[in-house]
């Protein structure tokens, strides 16, 4: 594996490098915030792709979550922000959906900066240097898993992103900015993928190549969702656009969801992206990074559950067009995400954040031999929605 010395694009630069005499320190910019105590420590939180996120603890023992907005992607912070704040107003105060007694339910929400100086209004973002920070409630006593390890578990995800979809569904698209444009749209993947491929100078390795054929055998099956939008068979709906499993957060005693974190791509779209997405990340039990192909598959032990917890709460939503496209998505937001990852392989490892040059083209063989295992058992996945319906 080349050793990669200087900074890459995409390449994960050492955690907590502001902390120490870089300008300005994650502790002066936390301290921009209306914070109820001084900054005591920060460290760094999850495994996001994307932004980077930490844990701030003030000298009262209060908890936040400070982040840094990945601006290269996310363009219009605005945007991102109006949006989350939309969101908790419409549904960080509701009841969890369906519930016989009082539950847990709390959506991050956004802390102010301090006024300025000039006392102009804050705004709950900061830009310094050309970056992009918030700062958002922490929600305490919880936990994510990385992998389902249980049927249980894999219901209560389910459930979780169930619920989040029946807590927003009232929630008026024309109201919601969309953050990403082009995220999930699965044909424009494809044709910047062949954008890619066309200006390749070098030969693809043998890796490369069961990434490109894994891709040609599927070009059919990219239109599938846009077309049933486009033909009126699905319509745009409020979705998370990220619900992979370390996004939901479980009570740390009673293992209930207590809410769905990473909110930056809640905008229009189609609730399928997001049914593919849980179900993608949480049914492969050898998770995003496996290193041993062969134990990459959808369990349809888990798939059971999660698609059951989820459409308990879920199926007032959902028309039979909505059902009659579940299985198509799954094996779609597979396909999508190796295609993502191998794209952004070619392209330099510009997108997601990499451990190491060849990071993303591993994950995508993941994401392809997931794919191929989807299709092994699509007569099992149809008629398990049947039974569900
Ligand atoms: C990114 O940053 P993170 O890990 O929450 C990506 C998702 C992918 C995921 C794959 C905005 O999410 O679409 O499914 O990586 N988010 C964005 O791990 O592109
Ligand atoms: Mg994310």
């Amino acid at each position: 594996m080349p050793s990669t010395s200087a900074p890459q694009p995409g390449l994960v630069s050492p955690p907590l490098a502001l902390l120490d005499g870089g300008a300005p320190s994650l502790a002066a910019i936390a301290s921009s915030f209306e914070l109820p105590s001084p900054v005591a420590a920060l460290s760094p939180l999850g495994s996001g792709n994307v932004n980077d996120t930490y844990l701030l603890r003030c000298e009262a023992g209060e908890q936040f979550v400070l982040q840094r907005l990945n601006t290269g992607i996310f363009t219009r912070p605005d945007l991102v922000m109006a949006n989350l704040a939309m969101l908790s107003d419409h549904a960080g105060q509701r009841d969890w959906p369906q519930a016989d007694q009082p539950r847990r339910w709390e959506l991050p929400r956004l802390v102010p900066t301090r006024l300025s100086e000039a006392g102009s209004p804050s705004r709950p973002w900061l830009e310094r240097h050309g970056e992009c920070w918030r700062l958002l409630t922490y929600v305490s006593d919880t936990i994510c898993h990385e992998r389902v390890s249980s049927p249980d578990l894999a219901a209560e995800v389910g459930r979780a992103l169930g619920g989040f979809h029946r807590l927003i569904h009232d929630l008026p698209c024309d109201r919601l900015h969309d953050t990403l444009e082009g995220f999930h749209v699965t044909p424009g993947y494809l044709d910047a993928y062949d954008a890619l491929l066309a200006v390749r100078k070098l030969p693809l390795d043998p890796a490369e190549r069961l990434c490109h054929e894994a891709i040609e055998r599927r070009r059919s099956l990219a239109p599938v969702l846009e077309e049933a939008l486009a033909s009126g068979r699905l319509r745009l709906r409020p979705i998370h656009g990220d619900p992979k499993v370390n996004n939901v957060l479980l009570d740390r005693r009673t293992g209930q969801a207590v809410t769905l974190v990473d909110l930056d791509t809640v905008k229009p779209g189609l609730l399928h992206y997001d049914i593919g997405d849980c179900l993608r990340s949480g049914c492969n039990p050898a998770g995003e990074d496996a290193t041993d192909l062969e134990t990459v598959h959808l369990d349809l032990d888990l798939a059971r559950p999660m698609l059951s917890g989820y459409l308990e709460l879920a199926r007032p939503i959902l028309t039979d067009a909505d059902l009659d496209l579940v299985v198509d998505a799954v094996r779609l937001i597979s396909f999508e995400l190796g295609l993502r990852f191998f794209s952004d392989h070619l392209a330099g490892n510009r997108y997601f954040k990499c451990r190491h040059p060849r990071h993303n083209l591993e994950r995508a063989l993941v994401q392809f031999r997931l794919t191929d295992s989807i299709e092994a058992q699509l007569q099992d996945l149809h008629r398990l929605v049947d039974q569900l319906r």
